[in-house]
């Protein structure tokens, strides 16, 4: 039954969803990615970071979109890095990326000066608080191929392009990693409805009418990925119903985690959620002063419960 339903939603996906053109050649960069570091032993996670964008025209004016900075996805994927994965960086055109989001509420030309040969430009280090090290991280990191890029904008390039990714890193089985922080849209207006042209105000006030969007997890989890790690966000803003939503959304897919959060909080408090244990992450003051990012902490337990379930799977060495 389960699975039926899992098929069914992959069914949907095909049909309301427009298949982005370039699916097949993200599919074999992601392929050559995962074939590269599995061989080398390296565990390989695929982070979602920012909000899905759902148009409203087929020429697109107006959309819906999902609040997410990318931060939380950004960050945590330096610090994956650090702990030795390999990353595959799935997000939002624009949001924030892996170590340059350091620097994006910087004006770049703020940070220049003109050096003393008329075609010189020196980096004024003030200005960039730790340059130094975070290019030499972001070169090295560049030079190891550790970092995979690949951008989405709207909600169907985003479900088309997990599903190619799951679809690639089954083949590393439970070393492979999903850290889904992106924030997706439940919503959608199937192709077939959409207006193509700009709605037009002069025909009054605007109602429409969207669809559910099909719950992707399912298949991911049973089908397209079944022997990965799977981790999923679950974000609200009323703290009262988190930790019940977080725990009905493991009963419901049967995968490893989820990281439960507020909106309002979310920088400084969430909970990691499984199926036997619940564990608070907390920055204390003095952490927040020091810059400590809760970031750091979320990976740190999730690398060392997927140690842990690598090691389970592989059975007893
Ligand atoms: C999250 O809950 C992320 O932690 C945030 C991070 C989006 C809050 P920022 O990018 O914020 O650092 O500004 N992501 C998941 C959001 C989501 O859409 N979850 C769905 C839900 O809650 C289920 S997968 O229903």
């Amino acid at each position: 039954m389960a699975k039926l339903r899992a098929a069914s939603i992959d069914g949907k996906l095909s049909q309301e969803f427009a298949v982005p053109s370039h699916v097949d050649d993200v599919k074999e960069l992601m392929s050559a990615f995962a074939e590269l570091h599995g061989s080398a032993g390296r565990k390989v996670v695929l982070i979602t970071s920012g909000g899905t964008k759902v148009p409203l025209e087929s020429r697109t004016v107006r959309f819906l979109d999902n609040f997410s900075s990318g931060r939380r996805g950004s960050s945590s994927a330096e610090y994956f890095l650090d702990s030795g994965y390999a990353v595959i960086f799935l997000y939002r055109h624009r949001s924030l990326y892996p170590y340059t989001r350091l620097y994006s509420g910087i004006n770049l030309l703020d940070s220049l000066q003109q050096g003393s040969g008329s075609d010189q430009v020196v980096v004024n280090q003030e200005k960039l608080p730790k340059i130094d090290k975070v290019l030499k991280r972001y070169q090295q990191v560049k030079k190891e191929g550790l970092l995979l890029p690949v951008e989405f904008s709207t909600l169907s390039e985003y479900l088309h392009l997990l599903k190619a990714s799951a679809q690639v890193l089954c083949t590393l089985g439970p070393k492979a990693m999903f850290y889904l922080a992106a924030a997706v849209s439940d919503f959608y207006i199937p192709a077939s409805d959409m207006p193509e042209h700009k709605i037009q105000s002069s025909n009054g006030p605007l109602q429409i009418s969207m669809k559910m969007v099909p719950k992707i997890l399912s298949p991911l989890v049973k089908d397209w990925a079944p022997r990965a790690f799977v981790i999923s966000f679950k974000l609200e803003t009323d703290k009262s119903i988190l930790l019940d939503k977080a725990r009905k959304a493991l009963e419901t897919y049967r995968h490893q985690a989820v990281v439960a959060n507020v909106l309002d909080t979310r920088r400084g408090y969430v909970v990691v959620v499984t199926p036997d244990t619940s564990a608070e992450l907390i920055l204390t003051d003095d952490e927040e002063s020091k810059e400590v990012e809760i970031e750091e902490k979320i990976v740190s337990n999730l690398t060392g419960a997927h140690t842990l379930f690598i090691s389970k799977q592989d059975g007893p060495s």
